[in-house]
């Protein structure tokens, strides 16, 4: 069955939905996104990723065409047409169709674009092995330039530490600051855990406000762990008793291995297990219900 996909109020399947080669999120990577989780049939976090969408456009001086309830609803109807239970939203703001130029004030509206689809996980034996990391040379962008807080279009900072991260044989990279402190991941944010707390870079470091990274410190402090968030080193990194890394697509997994040091014993550790079963918990049982 061909999906289902939303364009500015309308459905059209997979061979018809298109946008236009005018439109700035193609040639400028000029938009924002968000990609969100669907568990057992509910939309996990919607509320909190249609805030941060809304903070990314407003950062970009992007109008959404639409308001917050109207995008939950669409959001909602886009699973419920797709007759999801389980699944990835892919939700794009773009800055719409332009002329030839960057300036942004010759795109008239922007375009909402929502996909909702099956998802595809690591495997399995990464969760149960965990992960091999490395630093890569590409640093994260600089606040001052594009603020890394900005879920926008616009992901070849990330692209080129993932390239980066392939040629070395491992899935996923962590990027350091202009300062050489560890910011985050490509497509995640990164914790560690020494004698029982929990650490993970301040937003300051150029870390995504990450929805999962919030869940998890959440979920950590109920369970009377404490979480602090102070600059990070890689020597930090490397002399953790564990590390996991969090994420929409990735949720918890833990890392064993980081420029080739072995993290803590080289298996999951103990407080990163715990935390994943308290995660998986949390997806079961809330999220804004899509068959009501
Ligand atoms: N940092 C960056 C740069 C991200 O893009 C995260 C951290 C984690 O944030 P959340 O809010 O998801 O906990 C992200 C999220 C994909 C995909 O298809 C990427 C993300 C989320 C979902 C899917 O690669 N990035």
């Amino acid at each position: 069955m061909s999906l289902k996909i939303f364009i500015d109020g309308r459905y059209f399947g997979e061979r018809d939905a298109k946008v236009s080669v005018f439109d700035h999120g193609l040639l400028y990577g000029d938009g924002v996104f968000e990609g969100i989780r669907i568990y057992n049939g509910r939309v996990f976090k919607l509320k909190e990723h249609i805030d941060r969408l809304f903070c990314s456009a407003k950062a970009i001086l992007l109008d959404i065409p639409m308001s917050h309830s109207q995008i939950m609803r669409a959001t909602l109807e886009t699973c419920r047409k797709n007759k999801l239970r389980d699944g990835y939203i892919r939700l794009i703001v773009t800055r719409g169709v332009g002329t030839l130029g960057l300036n942004p004030n010759r795109c008239k509206r922007g375009s909402v674009i929502i996909i909702a689809d099956k998802i595809q996980v690591y495997p399995p034996e990464l969760y149960a092995r965990g992960m091999e990391i490395v630093t890569v040379p590409t640093v994260r962008n600089l606040h001052s330039a594009v603020n890394p807080a900005i879920k926008s279009l616009n992901y070849l900072n990330n692209i080129l530490a993932k390239i980066e991260a392939n040629n070395a044989g491992v899935e996923e990279a962590v990027m350091l600051n202009s300062e050489g402190f560890v910011a985050e991941c490509t497509a995640d944010n990164i914790f560690i855990v020494k004698s029982g707390k929990l650490f993970t870079p301040p937003l300051s470091a150029g870390a995504l406000y990450g929805i999962t990274r919030g869940t998890v410190i959440d979920i950590a402090r109920e369970a009377g762990i404490e979480v602090s968030e102070p600059n990070l080193t890689r020597y930090d990194l490397f002399n953790a008793d564990e590390c996991f890394l969090t994420g929409t697509g990735a949720e918890i997994i833990p890392v064993v291995k980081i420029d080739g040091r072995v993290i803590g014993s080289g298996k999951p550790g103990r407080l990163t297990r715990q935390l994943v079963g308290k995660y998986h918990a949390l997806t079961k049982a809330t999220g804004e219900p899509i068959y009501v």
